[in-house]
């Protein structure tokens, strides 16, 4: 089996490895496991229609006893009861294939929910940054669903109707061979309209399915910045383009359905009927047939109306999850450009961090930091300053490998970030970024993040050197209390609070501290003074902030303009020689 393998910054050791290379095969090799369950499935379809083709295979022989001058009585109880009893197993025989369809679509559900899962945890943040949240939430629920709906009813509906198609074949001839004709002519144009239904179908279900991400990111991106959108009032035009977009998704499912309306096989159902009667009353007129054979033969053609009418709707079914599972498939496999280097170093950090003639570009090919060189010993504080757009953030996550560097080095410890392997690497960085982001989740559990299973006492010692501990007391429900989402109940000052306790539970050998936060009281300034004066002992620490107090006990201070180092040195250093260091302590 064929595995495209690709660099991930996470991955999961798995038992059973999918083919991605389309769709089809994708799924084929996510059913295959579960082959008892197709087995079932075909079992119990094939039992269902050869039952049901009993009946009119009987109702024949009990019209054919009637019609005999004096009727065999004794014949005619028997066989109402084994049609009766053939029924009880029919109804067995279909529960078990609906059981094993439905068993199948959960589980290939969880499958590729999981598969997905686990890849976009192992995208790198340039990928995420270009993929919209509300598309890729799009193909994690409701694609996935698709596919799930593609067995249950839609496969299984395939399964079943095709082996009643198939009964026709088996029982006619015993009346006269030449009947097989009208199923024969019925079957070859089936399929052939079949074949270019679902060509017709295969892009409008491509196009429901796109249409509908799209209506999703726009939402999603409303929702996120609803509170823009209101204070610009732009409510309207807000509107205007989502109803444009819902108006794309109904015309999708508008053409679906036209198509599925003008389905040809609804009209050569028709048609084989009539054939098939006169052809059965012909065959009577010249004796050929008995009055049971004709009223058999009729109910066997009947048996043709459930793959007409199902096949609409469960090709339907089939043909969006196909297009669901090409758009799963097709995040799972965009390429991710960081690799977790699994076999690279994993020793501990001493906390030493090297740039060397480093430069660095966003996918946009802008450059953004141009040859920047420093070092820094470990322990050391290294206050970044600079213009808003300077480059700081983006310095500070090359550290990490939240983005890898284009051009150059960085080195920890000596040792290049990318031959570091990556979950060690990351472990012992600790990084609290410029828009602190919180789960919706406790104050206790969002502190304990990067150290799941941490005492409560832990916790609040964390919190405390971090001066957390205080506030988060004083609400009702303490370390209890749950965050809203994104943290909007606490203020700036103590969501950077909660992420400094994140970094002193970890105890990080590098720090990270973005802090463009600057208009803050002063007995809360005072109180994040200490705390990262806490944060910072006994490890490598870098600073963004704007802070003088907190510029000024620095190490090492690098001034940043338009990507490049402009100053770089000590505070008293920087006064005497640097202008444009000293210009920022006039301000
Ligand atoms: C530096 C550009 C940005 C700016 C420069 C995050 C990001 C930034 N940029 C991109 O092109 N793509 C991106 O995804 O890079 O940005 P920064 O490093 O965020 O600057 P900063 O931290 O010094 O600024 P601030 O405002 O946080 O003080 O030109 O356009
Ligand atoms: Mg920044």
């Amino acid at each position: 089996m064929t595995t495209i393998s690709q660099p991930a910054e996470f991955t999961l050791q798995r038992k059973h490895t999918a083919d991605r290379s389309n769709a089809v095969r994708w799924i084929t090799s996510h059913s295959i496991r579960y082959w008892p369950i197709i087995l079932m499935i075909f079992i119990g379809g094939l039992g269902n229609a050869a039952l049901a083709a009993v009946v009119p295979v009987l109702v024949g022989d009990v019209f054919n006893q009637m019609l005999k001058p004096d009727p065999d009585t004794s014949i005619l109880i028997p066989l109402a009861l084994v049609l009766g009893g053939s029924q009880i197993v029919r109804g067995v025989l279909q529960l078990g294939r609906n059981f094993g369809a439905e068993l199948m679509a959960q589980k290939i559900e969880r499958d590729i929910r999981d598969e997905l899962y686990v890849s976009l945890l192992g995208k790198s943040m340039t990928f995420h940054n270009l993929q919209p949240v509300g598309d890729t939430m799009a193909r994690a629920t409701n694609d996935v669903r698709e596919v799930n709906f593609m067995f249950s009813p839609g496969i299984n509906l395939v399964v079943g109707s095709f082996m009643f198609l198939v009964m026709p074949f088996f029982f006619a001839p015993q009346y006269h061979i030449s009947l097989l004709l009208a199923p024969t002519l019925f079957t070859i144009s089936y399929f052939i309209a079949l074949w270019h239904y679902l060509r017709a179908l295969s892009p409008i279900t491509d196009e429901v399915r796109a249409t509908f991400g799209e209506m999703n990111t726009h939402l999603s991106e409303a929702l996120d910045g609803v509170e823009i959108m209101k204070g610009a009032a732009q409510e309207g035009a807000e509107i205007e383009r989502f109803v444009t977009n819902a108006r794309r998704v109904r015309d999708a499912f508008v053409r679906q359905g036209d198509l599925e309306a003008r389905f040809l096989p609804n009209l050569l159902l028709g048609i084989t009927y009539a054939i098939g009667l006169v052809h059965a009353l012909l065959l009577f007129r010249d004796g050929l047939l008995n009055t049971g054979g004709v009223v058999a033969y009729f109910g066997l053609l009947r048996m043709l109306d459930f793959p007409t009418f199902a096949s609409t709707f469960a090709y339907t079914q089939i043909s969006l999850g196909l297009s669901g599972a090409r758009r799963i498939l097709e995040l799972i496999n965009q390429e991710t450009n960081l690799d977790q280097n699994a076999a690279g170093y994993t020793g501990v950090m001493r906390g030493e961090i090297e740039f060397r003639n480093m430069s660095f570009e966003y996918n946009n090919g802008e450059s953004v930091l141009e040859n920047v060189s420093f070092k820094v010993k470990p322990g050391q504080t290294v206050a970044i300053v600079g213009q808003t757009g300077a480059g700081k953030t983006s310095l500070v996550k090359l550290i990490n490998r939240t983005y890898d560097v284009t051009g150059g080095q960085v080195l920890v410890d000596g040792i290049d970030v990318r031959e570091w392997n990556l979950a060690s690497l990351r472990s012992q960085i600790s990084m609290i970024e410029q828009d602190i982001f919180l789960f919706s989740r406790s104050i206790s559990e969002n502190i304990a993040f990067g150290k799941p299973g941490a005492g409560q006492r832990e916790v609040e010692a964390a919190a405390a050197a971090a001066q957390a501990h205080e506030f988060i007391q004083s609400f009702d429900e303490g370390y209890q209390t749950v965050i809203g989402e994104r943290g909007v109940t606490l203020s700036g000052g103590q969501r950077q609070r909660l992420a400094l306790s994140r970094a002193f539970l970890t105890d990080p050998h590098i720090l990270i501290l973005d802090d463009s936060t600057s208009a803050i009281d002063s007995a809360t300034e005072d109180k994040i003074q200490r705390a990262v004066a806490n944060a910072a002992r006994g490890r490598t620490t870098f600073l963004i902030t704007h802070r003088l107090s907190q510029i000024r006990w620095a190490d090492l201070i690098v001034v940043l303009r338009k990507g490049r180092i402009a100053a770089i040195g000590t505070h008293e250093g920087l006064m005497k020689t640097s202008e444009a260091y000293a210009r920022i302590f006039r301000e």
